[in-house]
């Protein structure tokens, strides 16, 4: 299958301590992407700096450091035809007032500090942030999900 892609999803703690991680599944779900990993977690000082390793020396650093850190997280890894600007149509736009409506930060979020998800935001950044939080053997690809069946099909045509 031609751009099929892997990125790396997180409901952040906001998201978590809001009880919006189911809500935040089934968009994905519902669009026919394929979970292949998933766990609950709290992000370590180290993890925190990997992951956010872009935007060190940026005034909102430090407190995006300890905002993440704010509570577990429920890291995930999604895969489907391009899944990573699809899981940014659906994210919406970091800023929840610039987000278009129906979009989960649009739906969900009243600021940029706090816009309950992460969506990896381009193939390396994907490969590097699965890194962070999975090994290879955590996560689950064998199956094939309804949307794999459909493109196959479709290939065939
Ligand atoms: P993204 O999450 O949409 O990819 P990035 O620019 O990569 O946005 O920023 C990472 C995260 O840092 C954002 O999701 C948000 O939580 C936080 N953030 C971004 N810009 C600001 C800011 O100007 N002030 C405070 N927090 C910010
Ligand atoms: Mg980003």
């Amino acid at each position: 299958m031609q751009r099929e892609q892997r990125t790396f999803i997180a409901v952040k703690p906001d998201g978590v301590k809001r009880g919006l991680v189911g809500e935040i599944i089934k968009r994905f779900e519902t669009k026919g992407y394929k979970l292949i990993g998933m766990k609950m977690l709290d992000v370590t000082p180290e993890m925190a700096e990997k992951h956010y390793g872009e935007h060190k020396g940026k005034p909102f650093y430090p407190r995006l450091i300890e905002y993440i850190q704010s509570g577990p997280i429920v890291a995930m890894v999604w895969k489907g035809f391009d899944v990573i600007a699809g899981s940014r149509q659906l994210m919406g736009s970091t800023k929840p007032l610039e987000a278009q409506v129906g979009t989960i930060r649009a739906d969900f979020a009243l600021v940029k500090e706090y816009n309950v998800v992460h969506g990896s935001d381009c193939e390396e950044s994907a490969e590097r942030e699965i890194a962070i939080y999975f090994t290879p053997e955590e996560l689950c690809d064998e199956y094939e999900n309804m949307a794999e069946i459909v493109i196959e099909k479709l290939d065939e045509e």
